[in-house]
């Protein structure tokens, strides 16, 4: 390794925790006083230590510490982060031109893009897509689509549903704190109904599915009428709610009802896609194939883009000229996507997934056997949390889960917290991390929580 690319990040950056200040150290804190005083309070943070470099399974702050990365920047660097081909091709695409604007001069990137999600995406149905720059760019979009197709305007959503932080998507998304309060009023025609959480299901987790499947159809029946509804939108795996696996056969119940009635079935696969659950994307394990899919996220490297790929004619629906955006599908966040699927291919970074989930599950489940504050572990590939819970029931405890991701972080760990009652740790490490690096991770994971 050459001086040079040592002081780079990417995937040359040493791949080890290390734990050499406090944390935050003296440089990070020295930066959270600035930030303090130049950037609004509305914009928090996780782990109070400033990045200087991040690739493969580690990020280095400004005081020299380096993090196991269990994080991806939330699902994002799943290719890790600046994976070579992304650099490469966006590095090239800065030197051609930085930006046209799509609808004024279009560009080959753009159209790869979209072509490559044609591909990628479930269903082998003639495809189309529309390229944005934010998830919650894309979910507004699917439903502006749904509704041009459709003639209708209610859109359904379900509990413990994240889908941004626009107005729209407050609308759409469930959880008051953070996300909505005291930024109302929210758009109208959104419909919320139950979804089949077997953890938290009353009756348990036996026959959640049908039952969720038959209070959200009855509901949407008896309360909206499904000639009103123009899109049904759920995340196969929910993931600011807990990462929540739907029971299995709720999901298709629920596509299958959509189709019945004509309603637009929207999967936002934009913390779920691209690799995530061990499968290109997460609505392929029960063999979904949804009418439009949202995606952004892992799409390309950490670069903000963001699509909605869908059956064309659905995605033709909308006027020419009725969808865009300055910057949507900028030609640089294009080049980068193309980096980051030629790696997820090269790499068979579904495979890389599911072996994560081989090596973290068991372990998972072994220490919440020892464990009393572990209800629930779930998740599929590198998408998988842990719920934990007061001891002896199933009360949720957000005060031991924010201790919990602390002591992490304090040791070297970067975890993440999720979950409509605060109380869930989620993993989500970049597909690259290596094995080592993963169960270090899982040791620094058990200490920590055998010292609660
Ligand atoms: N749909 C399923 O997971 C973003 C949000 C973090 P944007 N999730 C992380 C936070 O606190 O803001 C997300 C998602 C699903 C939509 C979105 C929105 O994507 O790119 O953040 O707009």
């Amino acid at each position: 390794m050459t001086g040079k690319t040592e002081l780079s990040g990417g995937p040359s950056l040493p791949q080890e925790r290390r734990v050499v200040t406090a944390v935050p150290g003296p440089k990070s804190q020295e930066l959270m006083a600035r930030k303090q005083a130049s950037v609004a309070n509305g914009i928090g943070t996780v782990l109070p230590v400033f990045a200087r470099r991040a690739g493969g399974g580690v990020l280095e702050d400004v005081d020299g510490n380096s993090f196991i990365d269990f994080g991806s920047g939330i699902a994002v660097t799943s290719v890790g982060n600046s994976a070579e081909a992304v650099v490469r091709r966006a590095t090239e695409q800065l030197n051609d031109f930085t930006h046209t604007c799509a609808m004024v001069v279009p560009y080959e990137p753009y159209v790869q893009v979209c072509e490559e999600l044609a591909k990628v995406t479930p269903g082998d149905h003639e495809k189309k897509s529309a390229l944005f720059n934010s998830g919650a760019e894309a979910v507004e979009n699917a439903v502006k689509i749904a509704r041009a197709h459709t003639g209708r305007q209610a859109v359904v959503v379900f509990d413990h549903g994240y889908h941004g932080r626009t107005n729209l998507t407050m609308a759409l998304t469930s959880k008051n704190m953070p996300y909505k309060h005291s930024f109302g009023p929210f758009a109208p025609e959104v419909y919320r109904v139950p979804v089949a959480y077997p953890y938290r299901w009353l009756t348990g987790p036996e026959n959640c599915a049908e039952e969720a499947a038959a209070q959200a159809i009855d509901q949407i029946t008896k309360q909206i009428g499904p000639d009103n509804v123009a899109a049904i939108i759920i995340e196969p795996v929910l993931g600011e709610g807990g990462f929540i696996v739907p029971a299995k056969g709720f999901l298709p119940r629920i596509q299958q009802f959509a189709q019945d009635n004509g309603i637009v079935f929207v999967a936002d696969e934009i913390q779920s896609g691209f690799c995530r659950t061990g499968q290109w994307f997460a609505c392929e394990d029960e063999g979904l194939v949804p009418d439009l899919i949202t995606t952004a996220k892992g799409i390309a490297g950490g670069m903000p883009l963001a699509a909605v790929t869908g059956r064309a004619d659905i995605m033709d629906s909308a006027h020419s000229g009725g969808l865009g955006g300055t910057y949507g599908g900028n030609p640089v966040a294009c080049a980068a996507a193309l980096g980051s699927i030629e790696t997820m291919r090269e790499l068979d970074l579904p495979a890389k997934a599911r072996r994560i989930e081989e090596v973290m599950k068991p372990r998972l489940e072994k220490l919440a056997e020892k464990s009393d504050i572990i209800g629930d572990v779930r998740g599929r590939g590198a998408m998988l949390a842990i719920e934990l819970v007061k001891p002896g029931g199933k009360e949720p405890d957000p005060e031991a889960t924010a201790a919990l991701a602390k002591a992490c972080h304090q040791q070297g760990l970067l975890v993440l917290t999720t979950g409509t009652y605060g109380n869930v740790v989620r993993f989500l490490p970049p597909l690259v991390i290596g094995e080592d690096l993963l169960n270090e991770g899982l040791d620094v994971l058990e200490e920590a929580v055998s010292g609660l």
